[in-house]
């Protein structure tokens, strides 16, 4: 098992921390990491700080630099103009996600939209692969889905509609090209091109003008949004349907999307939900006719297609603490990858990194200096920095090599680990990073960079702690638990075990802290320490044999242990173990095979205490040897089960032994009675008779009474 930590270190909450303390972004990381690094060692957390990975380190991002560069080298990363969010107070570009209701997620001011020129990935270029590949994956059905959603695959057609008196057609994306009859307008989206068309003698300008404008405030998300439909009619033009021949109005209206299909939908009122909401506001005509077959399309000109709701990924950003993009401009404005023997491309820090609308490594004097000597009079630096996703899209491949100068992962080590076996996170990620990763990975493996194109075998999502209120704890809300008090208070054991009992881990449910649930814990943790060390209560350690009930029950809780842990289930782990507690404290005296058997399985949620007791109990612990007979070294109480599993039942007639048979711990009386009754010397003795009575005292005896 390998399980490494790292920190995904760029983004914009170290930025924004740092505009508002006026400290520098990479000191407020570096000594944040060094906090976290201390609250997880309190914790006694296991990692593998060897294998450790910092995304903002250029030892690492470095290599997310060469993998930029590969990807532009094979045409999967491109420069071209978009309309983005922006928002204007915190004078960037936001990603569709950050939008709410029309504002910043960050500070609540109304975005604009605007045409940048912006760095693109070509995700889509992976729409199916994405798609097919979820097939064979053994994730839940509803992580599949919403990536299946995500990518959105339909299969339609494009049918074109002549604008009276022109040459330009108007050109529809349609999944329903069989009710073409029916199409009684057509509604463009605001961004259209028609719309900005001078040419086009459109009556009412101003209006839709209005309407255009009022749209940028929306996101596509809340366009999309099943809401009263909105729209304006396009005065003195229209269009002509080309099955019917008839001339039929053009709407513009926000509900069309301008990056889906082709901007311009043909509207179908009477099968389509959504243009018989806009035909009834508007008052257009809903008419039932016949549908067309594919001959009749293909004679007005359908042409069969196939549309994906994912776009491209927008990775560039007009922002100081990220990964520099690895780009140069010649004189004629071309982007070049730096080549790798200048990589890490350094960030600069003579910059002033408050946002000011322009990116801030535009402010750089360094920057500019260093193109200029690396690459002559003219040259230009590339001034965003990508977004974070991209830094991690590929780091669990950095996990393997981690030091490695000389490669961005180890070839042998990829073919040894990869597909990761499990990988765990939140639900939040289903349609952003697990999706991006799985894009890099297929684009990497056509690279031949990697081994395998699909980079997670299983997928778990895992719950939200939340505060003590049942809500998201945030700040604002006065809501947060710090786990330091209650290490502080409780001990790190106390607080692990309550987060291991919290709820499943493997299911994205969401669980409030309970104030008095670390206390309880202790509670627990303390009864364990007493029956190990006897403090105060009337059971003793001895070294008697386990009776065979104690070792039946310690064999069950291991195994139930062991398969809870292996699918993340520690809260039924925890209970298990909570259950022998209960049960071994109600003996006289505590075998010591019991007791370190115990604390054995306790030590993955309890490793302080368990370490502790296990020293009391002769086993030597890490504090005086190398660690080697330490109790995280042992194995588990699997031989328990082995030696315990199956029982040796006596078989009496009328209380005489006719037999014994060999039978599961804890089977069930009438598999005892049907085994019984097989034995030869058995049937002998009950000669066709009917046992009256059937005495069994399950693990030893079986009586049958004639
Ligand atoms: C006529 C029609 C008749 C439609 C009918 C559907 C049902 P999916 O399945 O999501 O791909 N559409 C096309 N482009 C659009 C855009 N840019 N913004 C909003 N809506 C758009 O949806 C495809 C259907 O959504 C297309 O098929 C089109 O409406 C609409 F009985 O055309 B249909």
């Amino acid at each position: 098992v390998m399980h490494p930590m790292g920190f995904d270190a760029f983004g914009l909450p170290a930025e924004n921390a740092a505009i508002k303390n006026g400290a520098d972004p990479a000191k407020w990381t570096y000594e944040n990491m060094a906090r976290m690094r201390e609250q997880l060692a309190t914790m006694g957390a296991s990692f593998d700080w060897s294998k450790e990975v910092i995304t903002c380190d250029p030892s690492y991002y470095q290599w997310t630099q060469w993998l930029f560069a590969k990807l532009f080298e094979h045409n999967l990363a491109e420069r071209r103009e978009a309309a983005v969010k922006w928002c204007p107070k915190d004078q960037t570009v936001l990603a569709n996600e950050q939008v709410v209701d029309g504002t910043c997620e960050r500070c609540g001011t109304p975005v604009e939209e605007k045409r940048l020129t912006q760095w693109f990935l070509k995700i889509t270029n992976y729409a199916e692969r994405l798609l097919t590949g979820l097939n064979t994956l053994p994730w839940r059905e509803e992580i599949k889905d919403a990536q299946r959603a995500w990518i959105g695959k339909s299969e339609g057609a494009y049918l074109e509609f002549p604008i009276v008196g022109r040459e330009e057609k108007i050109k529809v994306f349609t999944t329903r090209p069989d009710t073409v009859f029916g199409a009684t307008y057509i509604v463009l989206a605001p961004e259209h091109p028609l719309i900005q068309n001078k040419e086009l003698r459109i009556k009412n300008k101003e209006e839709i003008k209005k309407y255009v404008k009022a749209t940028t405030k929306k996101t596509e998300r809340e366009r999309s949004e099943n809401k009263e439909k909105t729209g304006v009619k396009l005065e003195g033009v229209s269009a002509i349907n080309p099955a019917t021949k008839e001339e039929i109005p053009i709407y513009v209206a926000d509900y069309v999307l301008n990056s889906y299909g082709t901007g311009a939908v043909m509207a179908v009122p009477a099968h389509d939900e959504r243009d018989c909401e806009f035909a009834q506001k508007f008052n257009l005509p809903i008419v039932e006719t016949k549908f067309a077959d594919w001959d009749e399309i293909a004679a007005i000109g359908g042409e069969r297609t196939t549309q994906y709701r994912i776009r491209d990924w927008l990775v560039s950003r007009q922002r100081y603490w990220g990964c520099p993009i690895p780009i140069v401009y010649d004189p004629e404005g071309k982007p070049h990858a730096v080549p790798a023997e200048h990589l890490p491309w350094l960030l600069p820090t003579d910059v002033d990194f408050k946002p000011t609308g322009k990116a801030p490594l535009a402010s750089s004097q360094e920057l500019k200096d260093r193109v200029t000597k690396i690459f002559g009079d003219g040259w230009t630096p590339e001034y965003d920095t990508l977004d974070t996703f991209v830094d991690s899209s590929w780091y669990f491949l950095r996990y393997l090599s981690p030091r490695n100068v000389s490669n961005f992962s180890d070839a042998e080590l990829l073919k040894k680990w990869l597909p990761i076996n499990r990988y765990s996170g939140g639900s939040e990620h289903t349609t952003m990073h697990l999706l991006y990763a799985r894009f890099f990975m297929k684009a990497l493996y056509d690279l031949a960079l990697v081994p395998v194109d699909e980079p997670f075998t299983e997928r778990f999502n895992r719950g939200l702690i939340m505060g003590p209120d049942g809500a998201k704890m945030s700040k604002s809300k006065g809501n947060v638990v710090n786990p330091d008090e209650f290490v502080e208070k409780y001990g790190a054991d106390a607080v692990r075990v309550y987060l291991a009992f919290i709820g499943p881990y493997n299911e994205p449910r969401s669980y409030p802290w309970s104030l008095d649930g670390v206390a309880s814990m202790r509670k627990f943790l303390d009864r364990v320490a007493r029956l190990v060390e006897g403090h105060g209560v009337s059971v003793n350690l001895t070294d008697t044999p386990c009776p065979s009930g104690i070792q039946q029950a310690l064999a069950k809780t291991a195994m139930k242990v062991a398969k809870d842990g292996d699918r993340f289930k520690f809260n039924t782990a925890v209970a298990a173990l909570m259950i022998l507690v209960n049960e071994l404290e109600t003996l006289p005296t505590v075998p010591k095979t019991a007791l370190t058997q115990l604390v054995v399985m306790l030590a993955p949620f309890a490793p302080h205490l368990s370490e502790h007791l296990w020293e009391k109990l002769g086993g030597e612990g890490t504090s005086t040897s190398l660690g080697v007979n330490s109790v995280h070294q042992q194995s588990w109480p699997a031989g328990a089960i082995i030696a315990s599993s199956k029982v040796e039942v006596v078989v009496q007639v009328n209380g005489k032994r006719r037999g014994s048979l060999t039978l599961v711990t804890n089977g069930t009386e009438e598999d005892a009675v049907t085994k019984a009754r097989a034995i030869p010397a058995v049937a002998t003795a009950l000669a066709g008779e009917e046992p009256k009575r059937v005495v069994y005292v399950p693990n030893k005896i079986i009586n049958l009474v004639i």
